[in-house]
């Protein structure tokens, strides 16, 4: 028989491609997903199955985790043999403005999610998966950050997540669900949503490769993250859910980066080279130089002119706006996950590498098809932040 899972947060990064691992080892997947005005399926469009189709393995319902009895109507519904708790207003940076949503969807949502298989009688049946954060060591009191480092958040959406992670411990201990937290690093991917940072990123350095946008303004530059790959980390949150006993586990990289130097590196994969002068909010990046043989074969010849004008010119292409500034920042993460490299056998596929090859290939494909949309005099959305 199936078994079958019940995903909130299906629409977004990782509910996507956890979908799509679960789909392929055999489960009926239901996500939940949130009624919005437009389309907001475009990451699971290519999983998506037409509801008029008798036979379904990916079902979705529309809900949303401040609606106790809409999730409890779900749970009781699909009776779902695990649960993976993704949904959640995930930007730190807009928590500090919807501080009570973020505390209502992310903190107390998981808590009616929890309260719904209490009393659905489901207990024993609906393991549950929380996805906690690296955000819980914020201010970081020990590093490497492990399973028994101290929490220390730092923005309403740390705060939120904590309470998310201790009402998970709490109803396992209470309750014996079996309920365990994720506490994940940073990951990411080509379908990461545009306003991360690495994201923000690499669609930026894309678009200015091929002349559709100039420049590239960020907040923080020297803060570090431990990033790795979207894919890998929800290889561990299954991992998590199918041992014997709930248990909360770290998942990083262990190797951290600067995000100057992110974006040194994916300019380097497309054969750029990038260059910082100045400070705090006066820092500036510049292209130095350029690799015309990568550039050309990864972006195209008909860009380049464009390319060693801007080199000859200076022309500044990355810039530092305090809009993006944290009232209280995060400056250093790095995750070691010795307890899942051995109990759970998790190791990660990709390192930062590998993973900025597959988002700068991934945005200078889209980036090219706006380009080609832009010639043929067809309307392509901005979509500034
Ligand atoms: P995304 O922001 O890409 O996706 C979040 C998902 O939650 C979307 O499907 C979103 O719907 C949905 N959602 C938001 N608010 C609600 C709500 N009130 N009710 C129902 N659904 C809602 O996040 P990721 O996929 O990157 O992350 C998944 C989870 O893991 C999140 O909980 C995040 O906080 C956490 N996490 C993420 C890390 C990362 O680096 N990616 C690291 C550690 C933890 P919609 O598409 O409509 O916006
Ligand atoms: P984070 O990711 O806050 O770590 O939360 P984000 O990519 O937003 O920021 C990473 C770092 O980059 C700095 N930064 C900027 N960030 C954004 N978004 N935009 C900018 O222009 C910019 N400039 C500098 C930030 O200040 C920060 O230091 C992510 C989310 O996925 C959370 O849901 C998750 O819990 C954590 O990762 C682990």
């Amino acid at each position: 028989m199936s078994k079958t899972a019940l995903i909130t947060g299906v629409t977004g990064q990782d509910g996507a491609y956890l979908s799509e691992y679960l789909l392929k080892k055999g489960y009926i997947v239901h996500g939940i997903k949130r009624r919005a005005s437009m389309f907001n399926t475009d990451r699971i469009d290519h999983i998506y199955q037409d509801p008029h189709l008798e036979q379904r393995n990916f079902i979705l319902h529309y809900g949303d985790m401040t609606d106790s009895m809409n999730i409890t109507r779900i749970v009781q519904e699909v009776q779902p043999d695990e649960i993976y708790n993704l949904a959640a207003m995930s930007h730190v940076k807009v928590s500090f403005d919807t501080p009570e949503y973020t505390a209502n969807a992310d903190g107390i949502g998981t808590l009616r999610l929890l309260e719904a298989v209490r009393l659905l009688g489901l207990a024993n049946k609906s393991r549950v998966y929380q996805a906690s954060t690296s955000e819980l060591f914020g201010l970081v009191q020990e590093v490497p950050q492990k399973e028994t480092t101290p929490f220390y958040p730092r923005s309403p959406y740390g705060v939120a997540k904590m309470y998310a992670y201790w009402i998970t411990v709490n109803y396992r201990e209470a309750y014996h669900i079996h309920a365990s937290n994720g506490i994940l690093f940073n990951h990411e991917s080509p379908i990461r949503g545009e306003t991360f940072l690495t994201r923000k990123v690499t669609r930026a350095l894309s678009r200015i490769a091929m002349g559709v946008q100039d420049k590239l303004f960020v907040g923080n530059l020297s803060g570090h993250r431990d990033w790795g790959h979207a894919k890998d980390y929800i290889r561990a949150m299954f991992l998590i859910v199918q041992q014997d006993e709930p248990s909360d586990y770290v998942i990083a990289t262990g190797v951290t980066t600067t995000i100057r130097d992110f974006i040194k590196k994916a300019a380097a994969e497309i054969g750029l080279e990038i260059g910082f002068r100045g400070e705090g909010t006066e820092e500036k990046g510049y292209i130095v130089s350029v690799d015309e043989k990568r550039f050309t074969e990864l972006v195209g010849n008909e860009y380049l002119e464009g390319i060693k004008n801007k080199i000859s010119s200076k022309t500044n292409i990355v810039g530092v706006d305090k809009a993006y500034f944290r009232p209280t920042e995060v400056d250093m993460l790095i995750g070691d996950a010795t307890k899942a490299r051995t109990r759970l056998g998790w190791e990660p596929r990709y390192d930062l590498a590998a993973l900025i090859t597959d988002m700068m290939q991934g945005d200078v494909k889209l980036v090219k098809k706006e380009v080609y949309l832009k010639k043929g005099d067809f309307y392509t959305p901005n979509y500034f932040e």
